[in-house]
């Protein structure tokens, strides 16, 4: 029986319900505690009700379970986050917050902290950026995950706290929705294209972004957190590649499946944010540090995301 017991913070979200699915396929159903602040009627297995900004909550739940890990994915976006800065603010640095100190209380074995290409603002070389580049965030999001970051470091040296982090592109999956990201078009634009329905993009055409597909952004989660802790170097957060694209290649590459599929560009208060951030991101340190390698490309992603999507929408369908 595994002993390792691990308590997944927003778990409804985007990457929390699949990456819940795959640790509880790694290290059984009943050794992964979802959670969420909103309760999930239809889970599959260990699901608690959380408040991540209730510290005490928090604290109970994880003796409850005699929890081992942390995965603390519940963040308020960058999109979304800049239409109240400072609630955004309190919200993610209390998560996070709480999270490090009763992982520290506990005696927690690791945690896992995400953070995001948004820590990144205009004083980088914003081609094949590097792990080491000035942080200038001109989000909260952004903002609130460079502290993070610091505050992961200090944990570390401080108190020996085994964080690990990532600084996530914009994630593309077709089991889950992102919500209030500058990404989100990513993810969205598939969904149109799937359902018959041209798209109306809220990012210009020429906007290149990092981004990874969902199968790689769980498995480098994943790796990262099963990786020999003398050969985690960063101790701050990982930068990591999957590909890079722009909304005009990301549309010809699903014209390949629906040659009248047509994007409208109506760039709004996001085209900002994204004007800020990386092109593309340099991994170098991940690949040598725990050899992390992505393997999906547009061309392989944009299969993959069509086939899924459609048979999603037949069976919801049929359902009707
Ligand atoms: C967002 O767009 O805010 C996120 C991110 C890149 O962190 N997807």
């Amino acid at each position: 029986m595994s002993d390792t017991k691990i308590l997944v913070i927003g778990a409804n979200g985007q990457l929390g319900s699949v990456l819940v699915k795959e640790l509880q396929r790694k290290y059984g159903l009943e050794n992964i505690i979802a959670s969420d602040i909103r309760s999930n009627e239809s889970f599959n297995g260990l699901f608690e009700k959380l408040d991540a900004t209730n510290f005490d909550a928090m604290q109970e739940l994880i003796v409850k379970h005699s929890i081992t890990q942390i995965y603390h994915l519940a963040a308020i976006l960058s999109a979304k986050g800049e239409q109240d800065p400072l609630w955004t603010w309190d919200l993610n640095m209390k998560m996070m917050l709480n999270v490090f100190e009763v992982a520290r209380l506990t005696k927690i074995e690791k945690v896992f902290f995400p953070s995001s290409i948004a820590v990144y603002g205009d004083a980088i070389d914003r081609n094949n950026t590097s792990q080491n580049s000035f942080l200038n965030p001109a989000t909260v999001y952004g903002m609130s995950k460079a502290a993070g970051e610091n505050w992961a470091q200090y944990y570390f040296d401080k108190y020996g706290l085994d964080v690990r982090s990532l600084r996530y592109p914009g994630v593309i999956g077709h089991q889950s929705m992102p919500g209030g990201g500058t990404t989100d078009y990513a993810v969205d634009i598939y969904h149109a294209a799937v359902k018959g329905k041209n798209y109306e993009c809220f990012l210009d055409h020429d906007t290149e972004l990092p981004m990874i597909f969902m199968e790689d952004a769980i498995r480098a989660t994943i790796e990262l957190m099963e990786a020999p802790k003398e050969n985690i170097k960063t101790r701050t957060s990982y930068n990591i590649a999957g590909m890079n694209f722009t909304p005009a290649e990301i549309s010809s590459s699903i014209q390949e499946y629906y040659p009248n599929f047509n994007v409208n560009y109506k760039p709004d208060y996001r085209q900002k944010i994204a004007d800020k951030w990386p092109k593309s991101i340099n991994d170098d340190e991940a690949k040598d540090d725990w050899n992390w390698k992505p393997t999906y490309d547009l061309k392989s992603m944009t299969k993959v995301m069509i086939e899924k999507l459609k048979l999603k929408f037949q069976a919801s369908s049929a359902e009707i």
